[in-house]
């Protein structure tokens, strides 16, 4: 009921309705109209109510409520189901709970702020309150667990792609999965599977983005920005992730059709990691060489001193000039 009243108030807005407009419209009382428009004030519309003229919405807040992201988003099934939180630990411990009970493919679980957000091997993921998109899917893909890491690819050309389009700055992928701006990250992705030998029980797609953040721990401070900072100007977090979400589907949809080439070359349009030399670590063993594809799996692809082509599935990459 209030996602109808409020999806009315819009329509009408920057005009007033009245209650007894509302109400023969959507078939309700006056007084459930009015509790209803209480709850939206205490969520944080603003929206003016006077006796001759009824109401009229002025303002909406910055929160990524569900009606919110599912007014204008263009999806047939990502982001369709929305669970959205004040505050959690990590949405992707979440997602992985909810998916290992059932949830449906394609659930979104969003957060304004996590208290415990995570990167890759156990790092910490800073998600101040309000601020960013932290948000995880749960994706059902039919499809064998080793093809499941094409997913981080297609989800950082999902990120960098939508980024360009709304604020015009110029984002570019290091792989495996940052999204960088002026060199200085802006977005980490975290793909997680729960898989048995042959087949994908779930995958749970973390996106971390740093919108509106305006400052940065002091030992984040040198790596990391945000579209904030970068573009000099707050951006719409809704649009961005429903921008994102849209394009993510569409690469998502001709992934499970077996068509990836296509991704494959934004993604190799969008590489700040192609062409250059590069230093890859893992945990216990280093490389150096000069980046120049990614195979079909997604592996990076470097050129070894020797001349000898070397293949790396997982690691970090420093774009630092290397001695
Ligand atoms: C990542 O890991 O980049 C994956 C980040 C995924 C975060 C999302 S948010 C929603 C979902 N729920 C979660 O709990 N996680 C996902 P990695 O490549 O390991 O990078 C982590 C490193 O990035 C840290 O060790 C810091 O150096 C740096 N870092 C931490 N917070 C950052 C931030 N907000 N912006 C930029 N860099 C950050």
């Amino acid at each position: 009921m209030k996602e109808k009243i409020l999806r009315f108030l819009k329509e009408k807005s920057p005009q007033a309705v009245s209650g007894e407009e509302i109400s023969k419209t959507l078939g309700v009382s006056r007084t459930a109209i009015w509790k209803q428009i209480q709850q939206l004030k205490n969520n944080g519309y603003v929206i003016e109510s006077r006796p001759n003229a009824g109401y009229r919405l002025i303002d909406v807040p910055d929160f990524l409520y569900p009606a919110e992201i599912k007014a204008d988003l263009e999806t047939s099934f990502l982001g369709q189901e929305i669970n959205h939180y004040n505050e959690v630990q990590s949405t992707n411990d979440l997602a992985k709970r909810l998916a290992a009970e059932g949830a449906p493919d394609g659930l979104l679980v969003i957060s304004e702020g996590q208290s415990g957000g995570r990167g890759r091997m156990g790092r910490q993921w800073s998600s101040p309150q309000g601020t960013g998109l932290w948000f995880s899917l749960v994706l059902r893909p039919e499809v064998h667990p080793l093809e499941t890491p094409k997913l981080t690819v297609l989800a950082a050309v999902a990120v960098a792609k939508s980024i360009r389009k709304l604020t015009g700055l110029d984002a570019k992928i290091k792989w495996p999965n940052d999204i960088l701006i002026n060199n200085k990250k802006v977005c980490g992705i975290l793909t997680e599977l729960n898989c048995e030998m042959d087949r994908v029980n779930f995958v749970i797609l973390g996106i971390g983005i740093n919108v509106n953040v305006a400052s940065f721990p002091e030992e984040l401070k040198d790596i990391a920005s945000s579209l904030l900072i970068e573009g000099g100007q707050s951006f719409n977090r809704l649009k961005l992730l429903q921008e994102l979400l849209k394009n993510l589907e569409s690469l998502y949809t001709e992934f499970l059709k077996g068509n990836y080439q296509e991704a494959w070359e934004h993604w190799r349009t969008l590489s700040c990691t192609i062409g250059n030399k590069v230093r890859i670590n893992g945990q216990n063993w280093q490389a150096v060489g000069v980046a120049v594809d990614i195979d079909n799996d997604g592996a990076l692809l470097l050129s070894m001193p020797t001349g000898e082509i070397k293949r790396f599935i997982s690691g970090e990459v420093s774009l630092r000039p290397v001695d």
